[in-house]
């Protein structure tokens, strides 16, 4: 599927603004890949559809989760707003065909991340993030970490993420934990092996 077919698909399924939001997802997912040396292909088209069945019901993303079952599928037991993510990735591969894992587990992953992320895992993760529409308070720290360290600022991201949920007493997905600790365990260990 080419980058401009997926822009046109779901500029029929999303509302403006939400589609707005995912050209600019696509748009910055593609300069990181750039800059972190991902495929760029890969980052645009996720980035495009990774929000594409987000207005469907409750009922229909379950269905959709339970055609394809997989270690997220226990997001079914946390909240509705995370099942889009790997809903949208089973509807993608029933429509369009696309098969490409490193593009399903991107759009899976896209809201919770988890533990060792890969590179477009993390890519899709933090440009649903910090795409030039955002305007999360402290948006503009993660978007400067973004330009020197990717996994500098995937942490930030679980952080402040974190922070807000249990701020607003809500409940966390452990998988938003593990993809957090798993993220500050590596970095502590490198800062271990530089000071021994
Ligand atoms: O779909 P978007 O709005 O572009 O962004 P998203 O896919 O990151 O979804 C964000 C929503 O998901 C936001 O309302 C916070 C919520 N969320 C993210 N991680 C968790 C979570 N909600 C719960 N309960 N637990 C999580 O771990
Ligand atoms: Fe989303
Ligand atoms: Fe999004």
């Amino acid at each position: 599927m080419q980058i401009d077919e997926a822009e046109q698909v779901i500029k029929e399924i999303l509302p403006e603004k939400r589609f707005v939001h995912s050209v600019g997802v696509s748009e910055t997912a593609g300069k990181l890949a750039n800059r972190y040396g991902g495929d760029v292909y890969k980052a645009r088209l996720a980035g495009m559809l990774h929000d594409i069945v987000k207005y469907f019901s409750d009922d229909e993303l379950k269905a959709l989760i339970l055609r394809k079952p997989g270690t997220w599928s226990d997001c079914l037991k946390y909240s509705d707003k995370l099942w889009h993510a790997p809903a949208g990735a089973v509807y993608v591969q029933e429509k369009f065909a696309i098969d490409d894992p490193d593009i399903l587990n991107a759009m899976i992953y896209h809201t919770t991340g988890h533990k060792e992320m890969t590179l477009l895992e993390k890519i899709i993760f933090l440009a649903d993030y910090i795409e030039p529409n955002r305007s999360f308070p402290g948006v503009d720290t993660v978007r400067e970490a973004a330009e020197r360290d990717l996994n500098e600022a995937v942490r930030l991201e679980l952080q402040k993420t974190i922070a807000y949920l249990v701020a607003k007493q809500q409940s966390v997905y452990p998988k938003t934990f593990e993809a957090y600790n798993d993220l500050v365990m590596k970095n502590d260990k490198k800062t271990n092996e530089v000071t021994e």
